[in-house]
């Protein structure tokens, strides 16, 4: 077992929060999984942030695992965690070089 430290698991609850406001900033119509349109629009956003999506295998295709789909928020962070993602979001303060 390893030991989680409370500023650590504060640390989780924040981010899982930031990921989750901008999950649901895309899911327009509040039904908890993204669809075809709804993730399109992700990834349009993101790749307007300077993502390679190809790159990272990122499509609804890699994510949907359930075959639903439906991108539903636990398919999204299990493809954030992949990615490392949240190792480099800290959301206790601004990223400094
Ligand atoms: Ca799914």
């Amino acid at each position: 077992m390893c030991a989680v430290n409370k500023s650590g698991a504060n640390n989780v609850s924040i981010i899982i929060h930031t990921v989750s406001e901008e999950f649901r900033s895309f899911d327009s119509d509040k039904s908890g999984q993204l669809d075809n349109g709804e993730f399109k629009k992700m990834c349009d956003s993101m790749e307007a942030k300077g993502w390679n999506l190809k790159a990272i295998n990122f499509s609804l295709e890699a994510l949907d695992l359930n075959r639903d789909g439906l991108v539903s928020f636990n398919e999204y962070v299990a493809k954030m965690i992949d990615l490392g993602a949240l190792d480099k979001v800290d959301g206790t303060r601004p990223i400094h070089g």
